[in-house]
């Protein structure tokens, strides 16, 4: 589609694949697990409190032999080590990438450019677990001396979603005096939902911006400055604001007293970054042992990563997983469907984890590529999604391979909620590969008493073709200590898809183009100013919306 190098087709491990696809495309998963009683056991792997079942997929040992194949040839066990080690593997942007290093619980050193970046990283994580202890006991208080008890995370994109999720799936732990509240949504809808439920006395905003120039952040944290200066005056500022940045400059410029700011560094992608002080407001909410242990339990999977053989590295195999479903199978979406409330925000999270790190039509080589990369990611709380999108996972034209994550103990247990909830989580990946047959489908209707005439009529529609590929990943609870395993994993499993695409991971260039258009069109809204010239549809709408706005 897009040229003709930058080919994996030529790839050894790649061609066999190809080739194997053509004797598996056909093959029915049912029979699998009726051939062989082990499969369960086979194609499964355990790491502290999380187990991951990938027997439901549509592979054999033959299968995954080619599939480890293909990693060893795209070098993934060097990539690992070279990821680890600090070497600047975001090559478009000459960075090194250690979202590892913010988890690294054993502190031996990493460096980037010769530096021991650990003390560093260290001394972030002490001075957050000195003001999260502080505005948790009370001790930082607001201007008027009042507790700080409305805690507002302004950012976007990656200085949002992260701290956004894991606060959310981590609210069973939040102090009970404490409320969270995230303004990312440039809509001043956003803002003012969020000001119109507290009280400015009591309220820590937390600037996050990595680069601290985002319009979004910015123009939030202008109108949330504005606000709080209404009510209490300038000199408040300093006791309501604090700011995340690699930026000190810009972050004075604002107004937040660089005293304030919590580092971290160009080596944390915005995505990889609610280990850093990104992370501070749930650090706030659920207190810095529990932020450390979600940094154990990523480091827990960081070492599973580095150190084990692939076929036994659960990132590794799911990884694998997903590449032989977009590449050869060429199934184009996966849907991420966490069966805990609590794990509401993890679809969105992983939307952008996967799509914005491996949504690239360019290679590593600077050529474009002849193969899929990031399939489209979407998802959502089972059982609530089972009501919408289910539909067509069962019977859609599109086999949409799927993740189902699912706790066996819940925060809440109210009744026989949670075993109903862990039943649906189980029947739908059964369900899903298994289906039903047409004479199934009949069978069971005239069981049911349903006229003959009327069950052959309905056969079909009954039916469920199967065969579905699904990931079941089962926790014991969700706990700091498993979020930070769960996350770390899907980190890792992007990573690696990367390697194999042979994609930078770890930019997001595809980004820009809307964001500088936006830029000329502002002022043609605002004036008649005219911008850069537009095509009639654009031209068309501007008029329409100014007239509108009259
Ligand atoms: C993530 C991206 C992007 C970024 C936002 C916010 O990997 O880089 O989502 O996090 O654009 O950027 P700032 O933190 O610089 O405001």
């Amino acid at each position: 589609m897009f040229g003709l190098k930058s080919d994996l087709s030529k790839n050894k491990a790649w061609k066999k694949l190809a080739k194997h696809y053509k004797d598996m495309r056909d093959v029915e998963m049912r029979g699998l697990f009726r051939k062989d009683p082990q499969r369960a056991e086979r194609y499964c792997i355990t790491l502290d409190s999380i187990m991951v079942d990938y027997s439901k997929n549509r592979i054999t040992n033959k299968t995954m032999d080619y599939l480890f194949e293909l990693a060893q040839e795209k070098k993934v066990p060097e990539k690992i080590e070279q990821m680890f080690r600090g070497d600047k593997i975001n090559q478009t942007e000459n960075r090194a990438v250690l979202h590892v290093a913010l988890r690294n619980r054993e502190n031996s050193p990493i460096y980037v450019d010769g530096k021991n970046i650990m003390a560093d990283v260290n001394a972030v994580l002490a001075k957050m677990r000195k003001f999260s202890d502080d505005v948790r006991l009370g001790k930082f208080v607001g201007y008027t001396g009042k507790k700080l008890v409305n805690i507002v995370n302004i950012g976007i994109g990656g200085s949002d979603l992260g701290p956004k999720m894991a606060t959310e799936a981590l609210r069973k732990y939040w102090a009970k005096d404490i409320n969270c509240y995230f303004i990312s949504n440039i809509d001043g809808t956003a803002c003012n939902e969020v000001l119109n439920k507290i009280n400015p006395e009591e309220t820590l905003f937390i600037v996050c911006s990595k680069t601290f120039t985002t319009i979004e952040t910015l123009t939030n944290a202008h109108t949330c400055r504005k606000w709080l200066i209404d009510a209490l005056g300038e000199h408040a500022v300093s006791k309501h604001f604090v700011a995340v940045s690699t930026n000190a400059k810009e972050v004075a410029k604002f107004g937040i007293d660089t005293e304030n700011m919590f580092e971290f560094w160009d080596f944390v992608g915005g995505r990889y970054s609610m280990w850093s002080a990104i992370g501070l407001s749930i650090a706030i909410a659920v207190g810095m042992d529990n932020f450390e242990k979600m940094l154990d339990g990523a480091h827990e999977m960081d070492m599973h990563f580095k150190y084990t053989e692939m076929s036994k590295n659960i990132p590794v195999i799911l990884a694998l997983l997903g590449v032989w479903y977009s590449d050869f199978f060429n199934f184009r979406s996966t849907a991420v469907v966490p069966y805990d409330q609590y794990l509401q925000y993890v679809p969105a999270y992983l939307q952008q984890l996967v799509m914005e790190s491996n949504g690239k039509f360019v290679s590593n080589d600077g050529e474009y590529v002849k193969y899929m990369t990031s399939p489209v990611v979407f998802g959502g709380a089972g059982t609530d999604v089972q009501h919408s999108f289910f539909q067509m996972m069962h019977q859609g034209t599109s086999v949409i391979p799927c993740d189902i994550i699912v706790p066996a103990i819940s925060h809440n247990e109210i009744g026989e909620h949670h075993e109903i909830l862990v039943a649906n989580a189980l029947a739908q990946g059964e369900a899903l590969m298994k289906g039903k047959t047409v004479k199934e489908a009949y069978d069971e209707m005239r069981r049911a008493g349903k006229p003959k005439e009327e069950a052959k009529r309905l056969k079909k529609y009954k039916s469920f073709e199967g065969n579905r590929p699904s990931n079941t990943i089962l926790f014991k609870k969700i706990d700091a200590h498993a979020l930070g395993m769960l996350i770390a994993m899907y980190e890792h499993k992007t990573f690696v898809e990367g390697i194999i695409w042979n994609i930078d991971s770890f930019d997001q260039m595809g980004v820009e183009l809307g964001k500088q258009m936006a830029l000329s069109i502002l002022p043609e809204l605002q004036s008649n100013a005219s911008g850069i010239s537009h095509d009639s549809s654009t031209k068309n709408l501007i008029t329409m919306v100014k007239r509108m706005r009259k």
